[in-house]
């Protein structure tokens, strides 16, 4: 217990520090006492320089911050269900949540990040991943909707992910080590039989598609966050091992007993060449691949079967691991793709290690033996440097492109600036409290622009009005364009943030669409004309064809339908205007509403249980006369003879 002792002790210390240590409010820090409030000012109607995707977390979905304002402009759902949208309960979109569990309403998103090229943000799809149900996603940003999910087989707890500088490749890795394929054997048996597999997921350059490229099968650790090389370094990629004792038990004591874990550096553009030569086994998988279909605005879930994989040992020159101190967690690479910074979520020092020195060392062969058959390399021939002192429970690091680094540090609750050029201790500012990720706009690309840093706190306390026992996580916002760090504004976010990415909102506001035209309308239960409108029985399928448009539905009164009978609501908004979408609800649907944009179909399931005259109406607030946009259905018993009927206004 002398082992669990110290690490509380640790722990303790560090709680003291966030309660004694510094000033419990801020309010005597620069923010406050100088011209904060102007400078995250947005006066009504203007807009905010940057766009800010922040994780959720929990929630499962993404939300859309303006900064610095820190103005909340949209929550994207993801891996959840969201009522608001009728996403994941809307016939179009359920398909979306499928995997090879059945049905899963619910996914812990994790990481995100904004595609990029030639290192920079592109501003086409942001890229994220769930931690329960293995899965990655792509946003795109010209709808702000989520188009694209690929599970990842043969996996666990997918939360090491990155993108390479192109979008090449996505790289998702698995959090806990599991049996590969999964099989059922004691978990006592884990160490050496247990394996954490790095999925490779190849996305296309035009249209953004991911397809499963291949699997390297990595020894049985935790893969905690990983990051691209950039630069020279393009063509490497970087993750954070945790857990290299392979224990299974009482974690917290039993996988922090090895002073150092590693950061796997694994060459993926060799690991390109192998598979493209040939290499490789394919295993059995059963995994599901999601995608809304751009013209339709349906998506279908199809079931693929098996992956390539390949061992890393039997592949001279893909991996190699740099021995890292106390558990690391962030593995970040700054914009020249020198630095690599680890951090020991329990070392008092942060490690930064050098690509160059890497390279050489991997030439000179300047090995300190292997992880099963992969060199580890020497500690002091691949250390760049190390900062001395910057504070307790390092975690993440990004870059604002001048030469300077920004770290979180978790237990003394603080974000500290330092130099990349000397390793110095710049300045520190305390977080509101206990900070996990930050981020700069850009800070993790080769062009960071490095005004803003955003820090996300695990726990908020006493910073906003109390609302019962948990209160939202929350993000603060820091000046870093001069030498000291300001803060400037909190704002509560929505579920854990467990990362968020930023960019310019002039690279992706002109590509905003505003509606979806009418007349480019695909989708297959589509009418693009009141006259059009109709309802057809297919035995006990009934489908209604129906239009909405300020201030009624067409039809609105609709007689024949049976108690027993599967109801489709099939509502296609008329409308041609930005920002008029149209709510669709019926008394008894075991569902949300239907949200349907302009120029959109969305479908409803309805499943009449008892007889009786039945209301529908618009949820959305769309006009003057929105509370008239109603209808009405009569539901006759499952063997009444009531006609099939409907109408608008008596046609
Ligand atoms: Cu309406």
């Amino acid at each position: 217990m002398n082992k669990l002792n110290s690490i509380l002790s640790t722990f303790l210390l560090a709680m003291i520090m966030v309660s004694c240590g510094s000033d419990q409010t801020g309010k005597q820090s620069g923010a406050l006492s100088g011209n904060a409030a102007e400078r995250v000012y947005v006066a009504p109607g203007d807009h905010d320089e940057f766009y800010g995707f922040f994780s959720g977390g929990f929630s499962g979905q993404l939300s859309v911050y303006g900064l610095p304002s820190g103005r909340m402009l949209k929550v994207i759902p993801v891996f959840s269900q969201d009522a608001e949208k009728g996403y994941g309960y809307n016939e179009e979109t359920k398909p979306m949540l499928n995997t090879s569990y059945g049905f899963v309403p619910w996914g812990d998103l994790h990481h995100l990040d904004i595609s990029q090229t030639n290192g920079e943000l592109d501003g086409r799809w942001i890229f994220t991943h769930e931690n329960n149900t293995p899965r990655v996603a792509r946003i795109d940003l010209t709808t702000f909707e989520t188009v694209e999910i690929l599970e990842i087989p043969n996996s666990a707890g997918n939360h090491s992910f990155a993108i390479t500088e192109n979008t090449e490749y996505l790289i998702a890795g698995t959090r806990f080590s599991v049996p590969s394929p999964q099989k059922d054997m004691s978990i006592e048996e884990m160490k050496g039989n247990f394996k954490g597999p790095l999925t490779f997921v190849k996305v296309d350059q035009e249209s953004g598609g991911m397809e499963i490229a291949f699997q390297v099968i990595m020894p049985g650790f935790s893969f905690d966050l990983a990051h691209p090389g950039r630069n020279a370094s393009h063509g490497w990629m970087f993750a954070t091992t945790y857990n290299s004792e392979e224990a299974n038990t009482l974690m917290e004591v039993n996988s922090s007993q090895n002073d150092k874990d590693f950061i796997a550096a694994i060459n993926w553009k060799v690991i390109e060449e192998y598979v493209a030569n040939g290499g490789g086994t394919r295993m059995t998988a059963n995994y599901a691949h999601n995608v809304l279909d751009h013209d339709t605005h349906v998506a279908t879930s199809t079931m693929k079967q098996g992956i390539l994989t390949v061992n890393p040992s039997e592949i001279p020159g893909a991996v190699f691991f740099m021995p890292t101190p106390k558990s690391p967690h962030g593995c970040d690479v700054d914009p020249t793709g020198e630095y690599i910074v680890g951090s020991g979520k329990l070392a008092a020092e942060l490690t930064v290690f050098s690509y160059s020195k890497m390279i050489k060392a991997i030439e000179e062969k300047n090995f300190d033996g292997e992880v099963y058959g992969m060199p580890i390399l020497n500690y002091d021939a691949v250390l760049g440097g190390v900062v001395r002192e910057p504070g307790l429970g390092p975690l993440h690091t990004e870059f604002d492109g001048k030469g300077n680094a920004y770290t979180t540090f978790f237990i003394s609750s603080e974000v500290v600036k330092w130099s990349l050029s000397d390793y110095q201790v710049i300045d520190r500012k305390p977080t509101y409290y206990s900070v996990g990720h930050l981020m700069i706009p850009g800070g993790n690309s080769r062009k960071p622009f490095g005004k803003y840093l955003v820090a996300m706190n695990k726990i908020t306390k006493d910073r906003y009005l109390p609302t019962g026992p948990e209160m939202n996580h929350s993000a603060q916002l820091y000046d870093i364009s001069g030498d000291k760090m300001e803060l400037l504004l909190d704002f509560p976010t929505i579920g854990e943030p467990h990362y968020a990415a930023a960019i310019p909102a002039s690279i992706i506001k002109e590509n905003s669409k505003k509606i979806f035209r009418l007349d480019e309308n695909a989708h297959p239960h589509a009418v693009k004309r009141e006259a059009d409108t109709r309802v057809e029985r297919k035995g006990n399928d009934v489908h209604v064809y129906m239009t909405m448009v300020r201030s009624h539905f067409s039809p609105d009164n609709i007689e024949g339908i049976k108690v027993g009978d599967n109801v489709y609501f099939h509502v296609t908004n008329l409308e041609q205007d930005f920002d008029v979408p149209h709510g669709f609800a019926m008394l008894g649907a075991n569902t949300a509403e239907l949200l349907v944009m302009p120029g959109g179909t969305k479908t409803m399931l309805w499943q009449p249980k008892r007889e009786g005259v039945w209301p529908l109406y618009c949820t959305d607030f769309c006009s003057a006369l929105h509370q008239e946009m109603q209808g009405y259905v009569r539901v006759s018993p499952a063997n009444s003879n009531v006609a099939l009927s409907w109408s608008l206004d008596g046609d």
